[in-house]
This record gives C-alpha cells, structure tokens and sequence, in this order.
C-alpha cells in the first residue's frame, strides 16, 4: 500500500469516526481536547477554550521560550564575559506590568459574561431535580405531576450491546429531556457532597446536602449523553453513571404519557431540603 493511500484512509477513517460520535457522546480513545456540545452553554465555553484562551496561551509560551532561548544563546558567561550593570528600565517595568492586566482584561470580560450566562435563567420551561444518593440518583420531574424515579448503574454482566449500553455509564432508569427548551436544573443530596456532571452539556454542580445548587441547559442536539458523580462520595463513587436521552418536544410528551404509568407507584422523593430552602426565603 502506498503511503498516500494509507494516509488517506485513516484521514477517512477519523472523520467517519468523529462524525458518528456525536449523536453518543462518550469520550473516544486518543481523544484530544472537549467533547462535542450538546448545549448552547458547552459551545459557548468550547469556544472560550478553543478560541480565547488556546491562542493566547500558544503565544505566551512562544514568546516566553524564544525569550529564555536568546538570553541562554545571547547572554552566557562565554559570549557576554562584562555583563551590563543595569538594574532598572522605567519602559520595561511598566510594559511588562501593563501588558498581563490587558491579557486578564481579555480573558477576563467574556468569562464573567459566560458565568452569568451558565448561573440561572429567568423563566425556565421545565425542571428537573436531581438528588445525589449513596450509590445512585435521584430524578423528579417538577412540572409534570412530580413524575419521579431513581436510576441506578447497570451491572457489567447485565449489559447488552446490542441495545446500545455501555459498560459503567448506562442505567436502568434513563433521564429523557426535551431539546429546544430552557430546562432548570436543581441539584441536591440526601446524604454526602456527590456532583452531578455532564461534559457535552458543559456542568458540573455540586450535590450538596441540605441546600439547593440551580443550573440550566438548553439541548440543541437529540441523542444520548453520559455523564458521572464528579465527586468523591464513598466506595461506589465510580458505579453511579448518569444517562440523559435528548429527544424532541413530540417524543418527550409521548414519553411523559408512559412515564406517568411507568412511575406512578413511586413515592415522593425526600424534597425537605428544597422545602427548607424555600420555606427560609
Ligand atoms: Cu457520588
């Protein structure tokens, strides 16, 4: 085979390969850089990494290894045997105290308007709360008669591939969202810190017992997302997956339909920390 070939076969095969994953978003073998964005948010904070910080970061460490480069070449006791006396240069100190504010100034106004941006959203279509639990979480519906349910892994012997689950991140009970809608999340616990972390949806919040962390997404893209507890909970901390499947509007009213007769027997979850929150306001 020649080289050319070879080299556009697997050319082919990566593009095939990064273009199929995203309607499944895990995280690929030799991956390089963030997941695929699901969310307006994920893009948003893509961007801010690809875009902002990536190219200013490149140029420090060009500039700060050409500098040490010509001081080591330049500067060394063989090629300068008198070194200069100098110790101040009024130019210099105040360039180089100037030149970092703007760089922070740069990275610093897009991030704040992100963080406001990811913090709340004023009028929110639905919601969903989830409660971390020693070893599995909690989801409930809010909007939609309080449908609730826990969602636990699947254990490795009882995977089927055939149905598309995956080793440590699918679960018995599937989170389904609808794209296109502004969806407030709350995240608490019932027990320990857990953290509720979806990378294509970009957050990660902290589940905490006895207060109520707020978070939103809004799903642009339908498919099947994972995502793990993000904070070390106990010795099961790596067996509670989070499985999120985003469908449209239609199919998420066709689902809530099924999901009242499927969930019905289901007890209130404990909602006393959100009360508490409330009640105190
Ligand atoms: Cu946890």
């Amino acid at each position: 085979m020649t080289k050319i070939t070879y080299w556009g076969m697997a050319l082919f095969s990566f593009l095939s390969f990064s273009s199929s994953a995203s309607a499944q978003d895990v995280a690929r073998p030799t991956q390089l850089g963030l997941r695929d964005a699901a969310t307006s948010q994920m893009e948003r904070i893509t961007w801010f990494h690809d875009h902002l910080l990536m190219y200013i970061i490149t140029a420090i460490v060009i500039f700060v290894t050409a500098l040490l480069a010509w001081v080591v070449i330049k500067y060394n006791a063989k090629a300068n045997p008198t070194p200069s006396k100098t110790t101040h240069h009024v130019m210099l100190e105040i360039a180089w105290t100037i030149i970092p504010i703007i760089i922070l100034i740069i990275i610093a106004v897009p991030s704040f308007k992100m963080l406001y941006y990811l913090d709340r959203v004023e009028e929110p279509d639905m919601t969903l709360k989830v409660t971390g639990y020693q070893w599995y979480w909690g989801y409930e519906y809010q909007d939609h008669e309080g449908i609730n349910f826990l969602s636990y892994l699947i254990p490795e012997e009882e995977i089927d591939e055939s149905k598309g689950q995956k080793r440590l991140l699918s679960t018995d009970n599937v989170v389904v969202l609808p794209i296109d809608t502004n969806i407030q999340i709350l995240v608490t616990s019932a027990d320990v810190l857990h953290a509720f972390t979806l990378p294509a949806f970009g957050f990660k919040k902290d589940a905490v017992p006895g207060r109520t962390n707020e978070t939103w997404v809004r799903i642009e893209k339908p498919g099947t997302y994972y995502g793990q507890c993000s904070e070390i909970c106990g010795i099961n901390h790596a067996y509670m997956p989070i499985e999120v499947r985003a469908v449209t509007k239609e199919e998420f009213k066709e689902w809530l339909i099924k999901a009242k007769e499927e969930y019905a027997l289901n007890t209130p979850q404990k909602t006393y920390e959100l009360a508490y929150i409330q009640g105190a306001q």
